[in-house]
């Protein structure tokens, strides 16, 4: 282009613009085209492409089916149909179908249609691919599992309304022409509930695991005995709960669960695919314990009244008693074989009062009668300082001092306290939680990325991250969602997400339009300024 046409181009160009700027905005006749939403799933897909075509509507005669299932995949389809039914009022009946029944081919007309694929190895035990045009809805996944966080991000495609009890006001139950395939990024993805310090219902740690299972996290590790209580029956060690447990933070009545109760919970987490990681602090933050059982302490021996403070780092077992380690074992083995997990946390972290040599030796041999009851042991990353079988995990929560892990082959959980520790403040005006990490703003616990957090810990020797919810300051689950959400989604993405698909401002956006969801599932939350609400 010369000169003289460039000089044309641009004077077109302005005349044009100018013209613009001065013509009469004509009175609208028609309303806008409506803009099409972007699908605003937590955690992000790790992919996923809108289609141009129309959405799936369910209505009154949609079916439900599992294509290439087995009974638990139906049990799936079933918990969707459990989801679908209040709200839309339709029946939604699930059925196992045999492959290849003429009147459920895959694509066969209004049908929600599950399949477990054998061979779609590559999405793992819990990736899923979903696909939704006009005529239907077909998700599958190598296992049942995958099929489970594939019905989340269906839950999440639907209207919020989807998660009423009662179906008023009903809007059309559409589901947007997507195509998703996705799988997590880490395989730990966890959230931590201390039932210890303040105790917390059956009810209320099903209230916790269900929000859990919404943003796919698939660990809840309940921190279940400190100074102040001790919250699960051991049947071969009674005293443990008949006298540990009558206390907490405070001073209020405390409590436990029976073994009915650890067995409830740990079904309704399991309905979820969630494992639920049993947590026996030792040796440190055990008053409740040595008040059942003084016979296991050699310091600070219990006075007989209950610990009602916060303080830490005072309380140890005697690591040199041989009654500690037959009441350790006692413990292990009966929380073994009511724990289908394949961890045990044993805590381990704040021991003031032991030298090194005597925190090392009691590590190791807790780390053997772990083993011996067929688990492996998680424990806060001062349990480094031991020396650590590879299948070994540790926490990170403090410092970098969980490096020292790698050296065993160990591998890492991240639980940066100053990042997503859930019982921080948001800033200083929040009434609830702790300042001793940091103020944790919404956009904090998000804009972080585990593999770049500590040096020397590289992405291949983080099996996951999880953020802890202690409850000194948190006395009900109302209480604890407010400071749970909005930050437990933003874990959820961190762990769940590929670090590349996740940036903050697409976050907020998305984690706007879940309000409405929470409101609908009675959630409390905190309204952050960060979110445009
Ligand atoms: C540190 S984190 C603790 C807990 C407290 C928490 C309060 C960790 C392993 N120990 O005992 O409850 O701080 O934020």
């Amino acid at each position: 282009m010369n000169r003289y046409r460039l000089l044309f181009a641009a004077a077109t160009a302005l005349a044009a613009a100018a013209c613009r700027a001065t013509a009469p905005v004509p009175p609208a006749t028609t309303s806008p085209a409506p803009l099409v939403q972007p699908p605003r799933i937590i955690p992000a897909p790790e992919t996923m492409t809108v289609g141009s075509g129309a959405p799936f509507a369910i209505t009154k005669t949609t079916v439900i089916r599992v294509d290439n299932g087995n009974a638990e995949a139906l049990q799936v389809a079933e918990a969707l149909g459990t989801l679908l039914r209040p709200s839309t009022g339709y029946p939604l009946p699930a059925a196992l179908v045999p492959a290849g029944a003429p009147d459920v081919a895959p694509g066969a007309g209004n049908a929600i249609h599950l399949a477990l694929a054998s061979d779609r190895a590559s999405l793992g035990d819990e990736g899923y691919e979903l696909t939704v045009t006009a005529e239907s809805v077909r998700l599958l996944a190598y296992r049942p599992a995958g099929l489970f966080r594939g019905v989340q991000t269906l839950r999440q495609l639907l209207p919020a309304k989807i998660e009423s009890e009662i179906g008023i006001d009903r809007p059309a139950w559409n589901i947007p022409a997507v195509t998703i395939s996705d799988r997590p990024r880490f395989a730990w993805r966890g959230a931590m509930l201390d039932v210890a310090r303040h105790f917390f219902t059956v009810k209320e740690v099903e209230q916790f695991i269900d929000i859990a299972a919404l943003y796919k996290l698939n660990v809840v590790h309940l921190h279940l005995t400190d100074d102040q209580g001790w919250r699960i029956e051991i049947p071969s060690r009674p005293l443990l709960t008949s006298v540990g447990s009558l206390s907490q933070v405070g001073g209020g009545k405390g409590g436990f669960y029976t073994r009915e109760d650890w067995a409830e919970i740990v079904r309704y987490a399991q309905d979820r695919y969630i494992t639920i990681v049993p947590e026996i602090e030792m040796p440190g933050h055990s008053y409740a314990g040595m008040s059942a059982y003084p016979a296991v302490a050699c310091a600070n021996r219990p006075a007989g009244s209950a610990y009602t403070g916060t303080d830490v780092g005072w309380s140890t077992f005697c690591v040199d008693s041989a009654a500690t380690y037959a009441l350790l074992d006692d413990i292990i083995r009966d929380l073994a074989a009511m724990s289908p997990g394949e961890y045990i946390h044993i805590g381990g972290d704040e021991v003031a009062t032991l030298a090194a040599p005597q925190y090392i030796k009691f590590i190791e041999r807790v780390q053997g009668i772990v083993n011996a009851h067929g688990k492996k042991m998680v424990g806060w990353e001062e349990i480094t300082k031991a020396r650590l079988l590879p299948t070994t995990v540790a926490q990170q929560w403090k410092s970098d001092s969980a490096t020292a892990a790698l050296q065993y082959g160990s591998k890492l959980i991240m639980s940066p306290s100053n990042r997503i520790y859930l019982d921080m403040k948001y800033n200083d005006s929040t009434e609830l939680g702790l300042n001793w990490a940091a103020n944790i703003e919404v956009r904090d616990a998000y804009d972080w990325d585990p593999a770049t957090y500590m040096a020397g810990v590289p992405e291949s020797a983080i099996l996951g991250v999880e953020a802890p919810l202690w409850s000194e300051t948190v006395q009900n689950i109302t209480a604890a969602e407010y400071l749970i959400m909005p930050r437990l989604p933003a874990v959820a993405e961190v762990g769940w997400s590929p670090q590349a698909r996740r940036s903050w401002d697409d976050f907020r956006t998305r984690l706007a339009s879940h309000a409405t969801r929470w409101n609908q599932l009675g959630i409390n939350w905190y309204r952050s300024p960060q979110v445009p609400w």
